[in-house]
């Protein structure tokens, strides 16, 4: 019989946004009257805007005639490369070095076969669960001990360090996870914060995968939308970005990562070579009916629609927010974000997100999900129709 992988048995047992769906059943069967209303699992609800949906629909059409029909496009269009190339990174990359993926999440599980088994890898703590499960997964991160993984080290993101974590800690050679704006605190690395992550990732020989999934819903415009604003980084740093939540294609699936031809291991060989090596390999293309709308979101009006769609995100994160802070409670997040981080001091976060299901038949996430420094915090994400927000509110307020 063959064995299984044995890295498997090391990954805990429940990926978290599933066992958060398997809480909320078990409440529902429980409770059959209760209306309940999701600030849980960072889903967007909103329909997909006009302008960007003709792209979608134009693109669907077209293989439907002789002329428009297309097949594999392993790499993805090189208009759709070039114009993220031009609107989110002022040009400076050439088509080459920027894939098209099926989003985000998919594409930071293929990316650590650049490195393999035994990488040292860093994570901001708390973090997206998917870079500790992923790096489980190739055999980069040991066994679980205690909070965490003996192979994986933990860097606290508190309030003590203003959700920026302390780069001494990191070990060399390491690859790092770092999420900007940070799902799940919501906070916002400034350029300064960027350019010492930069710096020492530089000094002791580390590459910086940088997750910019939630860039767009950066507003204050002194804050950093890409790794790639910083000097030095298309040496030390992969960008994974998505369509996901600017243009509301969770279900539609496109992303893209950007590896800069200057990229280069420890023995000299280009990432950028292997990683094409590897995505033709494994992966083949993102959908081209998904790649014609994203073309569409990139253009004048598609741009428009995407701002649009992140302002009405927002705007539902300032309620959340308002709401909490007038109980009393310490937040972070929901200004350059669609997060918010709540800090229920002393309590257990699983226990404060069943007391909150209990009274007020809102799903949150328990911050203890994200990691070890998640203990005593909630998160609550603002996607949700503006109606259901303003009822979560109100449940909210009523919240002791
Ligand atoms: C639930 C920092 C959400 N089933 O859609 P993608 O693959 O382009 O992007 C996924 C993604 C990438 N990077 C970050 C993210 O936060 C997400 C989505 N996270 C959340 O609630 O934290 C959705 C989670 C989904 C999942 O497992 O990703």
């Amino acid at each position: 019989m063959i064995k299984r992988n044995p890295c498997i048995a090391n990954i805990k047992a429940g990926y978290l946004f599933p066992e958060i769906a398997k809480r909320r059943r078990e409440y529902a069967a429980a409770h059959p009257d209760a209306k309940i209303i999701s600030l849980g699992v960072g889903n967007t609800t909103e329909p997909v805007l006009p302008h960007i949906n003709a792209g979608l629909v134009e693109g669907a059409k077209k293989l439907g005639t002789v002329e428009g029909y297309s097949g594999y496009q392993d790499e993805g269009l090189i208009l759709l490369r070039e114009k993220i190339s031009a609107v989110f990174y002022g040009g400076q990359f050439a088509a080459d070095e920027i894939f098209i993926s099926d989003g985000a999440k998919c594409d930071i599980g293929r990316l650590q076969l650049l490195f393999g088994a035994g990488t040292r890898v860093a994570v901001q703590d708390p973090s997206y669960p998917v870079y500790v499960d992923g790096s489980v997964l190739i055999g980069a991160a040991g066994e679980f001990a205690g909070d965490g993984y003996k192979g994986i080290t933990y860097l606290p993101c508190t309030a003590e360090n203003d959700y920026f974590p302390d780069l001494s800690m990191l070990p060399p050679n390491c690859l790092i996870y770092f999420c900007s704006p940070n799902n799940p605190t919501g906070a916002v690395s400034t350029r300064e914060q960027l350019g010492a992550l930069v710096k020492a990732a530089q000094k002791n020989g580390s590459f910086i995968i940088f997750d910019a999934a939630y860039s767009e819903y950066i507003r204050d415009s002194g804050l950093p939308r890409s790794i790639f604003e910083i000097e030095g980084a298309r040496t030390c740093a992969i960008e994974v970005n998505s369509f996901s939540k600017p243009a509301g294609f969770t279900g539609v699936r496109l992303g893209w990562s950007v590896v800069p031809k200057e990229l280069k291991y420890s023995g000299g060989e280009s990432v950028n070579a292997d990683w094409a090596r590897i995505a033709g390999t494994i992966f083949n293309g993102a959908s081209n009916i998904a790649q014609a709308g994203g073309l569409a979101a990139l253009d004048g009006n598609g741009l428009k629609e995407v701002r649009e769609l992140c302002d009405f995100y927002l705007g539902n994160a300032r309620l959340i927010r308002g709401t909490l802070e007038k109980l009393g409670i310490k937040c972070v997040g929901g200004d350059n974000s669609p997060y918010i981080w709540a800090h229920f001091p002393g309590q257990d976060s699983w226990e404060v997100f069943a007391k909150i299901l209990d009274r007020c038949q809102v799903v949150t996430t328990p911050g203890s999900g994200f990691g070890p420094a998640g203990q005593s915090f909630i998160r609550f994400s603002a996607f949700g129709h503006r109606a259901d927000v303003e009822q979560a509110c109100h449940r909210l307020s009523l919240f002791e």
